[in-house]
């Protein structure tokens, strides 16, 4: 009989290693709606197509971005299926200008930031997209949310992950205790381990940065990105790959190495990532992971967002990378 280890993402939720979490039973009751959410919005993704699923809801967002019909499906589907674990206090959603509450009789611990369905200007193309979470500790000891409950440092977050939708769809999450890969079988309905203990590379030969905004970028960036592409570095020239969807290129950078960058510039000062349900979460994975994530000078998951939609330019990837791209930072 051989050994089919076959490790659903509950069963390992509740295995005590992998968790320093005092309450597993009610973290893995609010991961199995965030897993809920992730198959509904794979689901929507795949039968887009044949449902008239693509194209735009006709209304734009709190950042004056075109809201997708998607965007919406996987909003609603985040919003209804944290709700129903009763495990969540309060949420903010990229979607949503404020604060999300929950009614009393549902509410829970948990605190959850998340972006629903990142990317989704990539869907019409059929490019791969993803959903981002993390998971962090009430605050309030009443039963009112207020600020402090959502403006603090990612180093507070108990957990954080990211669902990509491409070839395959995949759950990639930590705990705070490395990096784990969890791929759905489709024909069970399953999140199963398939990459434990995700680790990036120390250096890699990979830059990930939209260089259409290049006229617009700092010196130390422009600097950075042509000591590697010119090999100047002293290293082989770095190949380019960019895709333009954040979980497909951090998910990339994770695995095969090199740095991912959306810097802050001459037209917007902070970049476009937002800290609390992109900058933050992926920082925790890349750091998790053994990379390193920064905003051009201290590590993003030291910086207090003042706004719950708060931009930031972010730097994340291969440790040996992030570090040269901060010496520039810091001349
Ligand atoms: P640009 C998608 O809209 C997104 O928020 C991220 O997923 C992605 O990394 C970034 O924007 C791409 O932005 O300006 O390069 O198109």
């Amino acid at each position: 009989m051989c050994d089919t280890n076959l490790i659903t993402l509950n069963t390992w939720l509740l295995r005590e290693e992998h968790s320093k979490l005092i309450n597993r039973v009610e973290f893995a009751n609010l991961m199995s709606g965030i897993a809920l959410a992730c198959k509904i919005t794979s689901n929507a993704i795949k039968r887009a197509g044949f449902e008239q699923l693509f194209g735009l809801a006709g209304v734009t967002n709190v950042h004056s971005e075109d809201v997708k019909k998607l965007d919406i499906v996987a909003n609603d589907a985040f919003k209804t299926a944290l709700k129903s674990t009763r495990e969540v206090f309060c949420m903010v959603s990229e979607e949503e200008e404020s604060i999300i509450p929950v009614p009393e009789h549902q509410s829970g611990q948990f605190v959850i930031t998340f972006d629903p369905l990142d990317g989704s200007s990539n869907l019409d193309a059929n490019v791969s997209v993803g959903s981002i979470f993390a998971i962090w500790p009430k605050v309030s000891t009443d039963s009112n949310f207020s600020d402090k409950d959502v403006l603090r440092p990612g180093r507070q977050m108990y957990a954080a992950g990211y669902a990509l939708y491409g070839s395959a769809t995949m759950l990639v999450l930590t705990l705070g205790n490395g990096v784990f890969g969890f791929t759905l079988d489709y024909t069970v309905g399953e999140f199963v381990l398939t990459h434990a203990d995700m680790k990036i590379k120390p250096r890699g030969s990979i830059y990930s940065i939209n260089e259409g905004n290049s006229v617009f970028w700092e010196k130390a960036t422009a600097e950075y990105v042509n000591s590697i592409k010119s090999g100047s570095s002293g290293r082989a020239p770095y190949s380019s790959r960019y895709i333009g969807s954040m979980v497909s290129d951090v998910h990339r950078t994770l695995l095969y190495g090199g740095i991912f960058m959306y810097p802050g510039d001459t037209k917007s000062p902070n970049g476009k990532l937002r800290y609390l349900y992109e900058v933050a979460p992926l920082s925790f994975i890349v750091e998790q992971a053994g990379g390193k994530s920064s905003d051009g000078k201290q590590p993003c998951l030291d910086i207090v967002p003042k706004t719950i939609h708060q931009r930031n330019p972010v730097f994340m990837g291969s440790s040996h990378d992030v570090t040269d791209l901060e010496s520039f930072h810091k001349k």
